[in-house]
Formats: C-alpha cells, sequence, structure tokens
C-alpha cells in the first residue's frame, strides 16, 4: 500500500466528500460499554455499525474496545486512523459508504494479555461480544466439549493471569470483576456456532470450575450468554478494494470493509446488565433465537459452503460465479429443499421469501466473495451447516442426496487439488489428518470411508449410518469420476 497517501483519521474527517456518511456524535464522550474479541472484518462490518447507531442516536455508553487475539495487524490498521474505517456496501453498481465512528481502540491479547483482562473488568463494560471464528472457542465440533487437551487451554489453566483463548480472557476478566464487586458482563457470541450462547457458556464454566467453583458458581448464577443468529456477508478486503476507495476518499483507509445492504441480528433476550436499545437498533431481541439459527445455518451457511467446495473445485472464484452456472443453482435449490423439511421457521420467516432473498444475496456480483474464503475451516463448519441437516433428514426416513454432495465435495477438497489440476493449501485444522487418510486410504470408497471415521467432525450415531455413508460415497465417486458441474446436476434430480 502507498505511503504517499495520508491516512482516514480524525483530522481528514472534516476533508471527505460530501456523499460519504461520518460520525456526528462528539467521539471524545464516548465510553467503552462493549469489548470485542476478535477484531474482523466481520465485526466492523456488523456488530460495530449496530454500536455506531447506538451512539449516533445519543446513547454515548456503546464505544467498543477491540481486542485481537492473535496477530497485530488490525491495531496496526486502526490505531493510526483513531479507529475510524469505512464501511463499503455494494450491490450491483450502488456503492455506498459511511465512516464508522464505535471504535475505541485496538488491544492485542499475545502483547499484554493482562492489559485486556483489566480492560474487560472495567465497571463501564457491560458487554464482551466475541468473533473468533469456530475454532477460537476451543471446542470439540461434534460433542461440544472444552477440550482440555488444547495445549492453550491447559495453559490457561495453569496461569490464567496472561491467557491465551477466547474462554480463558472470559473466565480471566469475570474473576476480575466478582473480586472487585461487579456485575459480569453479558457475553454475546457472534460466530455460526450452533447453539453459540450455550457453547461458550459451557467452555467459561468448565474452564472456571477447573479454576475457582466458588467463580463457576457466581457465573452460573449472574452470568448471561445470549444466543445470537448473526447475519452479513462480509468478503475480506482486497489491496484493489482499498485503492478504489483511497480514489473515492482522498485518503487511505486501511481499516476498511466491504459487505452487502442487508445485516440481520437476532439475540437471545437475556442480560447480565446493562444493554444498548437493540430494538430501538433493530436488533430482534427473541425469546428462542433456535429457529433462526437453524434456518440461517442450514440454508444460508450451508449452501455457502457447498457451493464453495463445489464451485472452487471447478476453478470458480466467487460465488456469484458458481450460481451463475445453471446445475450448481439448481442444485442449490435441492439443498434447499432437503433442508426445509428439516427446519421449523419462527414466525416473521417465511422459507420461500428467505430463499428468494438468499439467492439474490449470493448473485451480488460486486461484493467479489471469493469461494477459498468460504471453504476455510470446513471441518469446524460441516456440523452445523450440513451434518445437522442429514442427520435430521436422515432419522425422519428421508434421503439426503444434495446433503450428501456437499459433504463430499468438502472430502474432495480435502486433496488439496482442483478439477483443473491446480495444488493449493487446504486451510483447515484437521489439514494435515485429513490428507493423511485421504493418502492411506486405498481406493476412493475407502477415502470416504476413513474420513467419516473423524469424531471430531463426524457425530458417532451419523458415521455409523449406513445410509449416511452411503449418500456420502455415491456422491464422492460421482465428483471423482465426472468433476462437480456434472455431480450437481445429478444431485439435484
Ligand atoms: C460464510 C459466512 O465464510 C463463511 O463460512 O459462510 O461467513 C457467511 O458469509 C456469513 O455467515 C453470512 O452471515
Amino acid at each position: 500500500m502507498s505511503g504517499q497517501t495520508s491516512r482516514l483519521n480524525s483530522g481528514a474527517l472534516s476533508q471527505l466528500p460530501l456523499d460519504v456518511a461520518q460520525p456526528k456524535y462528539d467521539r471524545a464522550e464516548v465510553r467503552t460499554g462493549v469489548v470485542h474479541l476478535g477484531l474482523g472484518a466481520f465485526h466492523r462490518a456488523h456488530q460495530a455499525v449496530v454500536f455506531d447507531d447506538a451512539l449516533a442516536g445519543g446513547d454515548l455508553r456503546w464505544g467498543v474496545l477491540g481486542a485481537s487475539l492473535r496477530s497485530p495487524g488490525v491495531r496496526d490498521q486502526l490505531n493510526p486512523q483513531d479507529g475510524l474505517y469505512t464501511l463499503v456496501l455494494r450491490d450491483g453498481a450502488r456503492e455506498d459508504l459511511r465512516v464508522i465512528g464505535s471504535g475505541c481502540g485496538v488491544l492485542v491479547g499475545p502483547e499484554d494479555p493482562a492489559a485486556l483482562v483489566a480492560a474487560m473488568a472495567r465497571a463501564e463494560v457491560h458487554i464482551v461480544t466475541l468473533t473468533v471464528t469456530e475454532k477460537g472457542y476451543r471446542i470439540d465440533p461434534a460433542s461440544g466439549d472444552l477440550i482440555f487437551n488444547d495445549p492453550d487451554v491447559a495453559a490457561d489453566l495453569t496461569d490464567l493471569e496472561a491467557p491465551r483463548t477466547a474462554p480463558g480472557f472470559l473466565v480471566a476478566a469475570l474473576k476480575a470483576r466478582k473480586a472487585a464487586g461487579l456485575k459480569p458482563f453479558t457475553v454475546i457470541s457472534c460466530d455460526n456456532l450452533p447453539q453459540n450462547g450455550q457453547r461458550i457458556r459451557a467452555a467459561v464454566l468448565a474452564m472456571a470450575g477447573r479454576i475457582d467453583p466458588d467463580l463457576a458458581d457466581w457465573i452460573r448464577r449472574h452470568g448471561a450468554f445470549p444466543q445470537t443468529m448473526i447475519d452479513r456477508i462480509v468478503p475480506a478486503t482486497t489491496p484493489d478494494d482499498v485503492a478504489r476507495l483511497t480514489g473515492r476518499l482522498g485518503v487511505e483507509d486501511q481499516g476498511m470493509v466491504k459487505t452487502e445492504p442487508f445485516t440481520q441480528w437476532v439475540i437471545e433476550n437475556h442480560f447480565a446488565g446493562e444493554r444498548p436499545d437493540f430494538p430501538g437498533l433493530g436488533v430482534q431481541l427473541a425469546e428462542s433465537v433456535e429457529p433462526w439459527e437453524n434456518a440461517k445455518l442450514r440454508l444460508l451457511n450451508g449452501a455457502h459452503s457447498a457451493l464453495s467446495y463445489l464451485g472452487a473445485l471447478a476453478g470458480f472464484e466467487h460465488v456469484h460465479e458458481v450460481v451463475g452456472v445453471p446445475s450448481f443453482r439448481t442444485y442449490v435449490q435441492a439443498l434447499w429443499d432437503e433442508v426445509e423439511t428439516t427446519l421449523e421457521p419462527p414466525p416473521g420467516l417465511v422459507i420461500a421469501d428467505y430463499r428468494n432473498a438468499l439467492m439474490a444475496r449470493f448473485c451480488n456480483a460486486a461484493l467479489m466473495h471469493r469461494t477459498r474464503q468460504i471453504a476455510i475451516d470446513g471441518s469446524q463448519k460441516l456440523p452445523q451447516r450440513l451434518l445437522a441437516t442429514a442427520a435430521d433428514r436422515l432419522a425422519a426416513g428421508l434421503g439426503i442426496k444434495a446433503t450428501a454432495l456437499g459433504v463430499a465435495a468438502w472430502m474432495r477438497w480435502q486433496s488439496g487439488l482442483t478439477e483443473g489440476g491446480e495444488r493449493f493449501e487446504v486451510d483447515d485444522p484437521l489439514a494435515a489428518e485429513t490428507a493423511r487418510r485421504l493418502a492411506e486410504a486405498d481406493n476412493e470408497a475407502d477415502q470416504v470411508l476413513s474420513l467419516l471415521r473423524l469424531a471430531a467432525v463426524f457425530p458417532q450415531r451419523l458415521a455409523a449410518d449406513d445410509r449416511f455413508a452411503l449418500a456420502v460415497t455415491d456422491a464422492y465417486l460421482s465428483l471423482c469420476r465426472k468433476g462437480a458441474v456434472e455431480a450437481a446436476r445429478e444431485a439435484a434430480v
């Protein structure tokens, strides 16, 4: 990126083009009511915007202190910009720009873990939100249990002064709050995990229970871990995006995020203390989030994953290109038909409309959403996105042809080779293990059986179901012999 152009910061706001929206509230008066763990693009394009709306509405309690639990990259993007960055909304030819001002600084967990714990323990913090990706929870995807033999979890259990994991930071900060006579903060998981609130609660209680049973008891009685459904498509920012925005702004914004107009957040109505006026900010509070979550994880994310593996195997780089291929488009409808029988839609959700809207979102060419971005960490994503549908359908005696192809496409992706012969690195915590299993198997059918024995991915009951093994094997053989486009066509018949 150019060192010539100056950066977006508070001083540059007055010179921005008039069609760029920007914070109208007094940023100097903003308090830090929220700490966010895992400050990626998704948070900046979603929750940070809601808190920015709260500030714009005059409630200045909801500034966000962001934390990276890994690298300092995002701190170096945002701190020199006084926390400011541009939200770029793209839909076809339309592009709307808005500078978001809710960020109150960025800390890097590994550099100074105690500083982050102290920040989370401050009385003015009422909410801790998380987007640490599925694997950041240190939970076994198949069982939902905290992985006690994960080296970082083990380190947190022996030395909570310098936590390394998301559950570790939460436990350390809750411990400090208890000692200071404060209430717990509300923990809001914003990752695409099933029952995300219950899962992070279970991980926190499991860790706290080993460290200090009284603390675990206090968290159990006073803590709140509402379940959420969270939705907005946020492709990774590219250097081209930054260059294009620099052209519009006249200053360089290294923290920009690009996204679609659609956004949705449903939160279980259960808080430990204060919260912003979520309903007034367009956030739905619900007594039960599960029906929303299942619909979103299985329809949107399930289709996203299946389309990404199939499309990327066939050499398509972006989601809108994949759904431009007739057989992939028909395949998604077949997948959604399968999913639909497993859902109990909540009041206010009409599945037919939801499907139409999803297809339109997938077709948004201006997003340039890369299939390989979605393909990351499939072993963590498969259970909630595709396997849950398969299990429910089989329990009801129904077929799973389209769902099985999504699972088979993930297996095929683990080979690290596209249909065009291009080698790529499989970005998945189980990549080494899946590569070994694929290499050691005698034939293609054995490859499937060997991968089905991955207990961290496939619940035992499903792996042991012959109907499941057969459907996935058929789909896998069809993929190997005929390629993704033809396999998708067959799966939709
Ligand atoms: C995507 C999600 O990368 C992925 O795995 O499926 O990030 C998806 O874009 C969001 O969940 C949409 O809300």
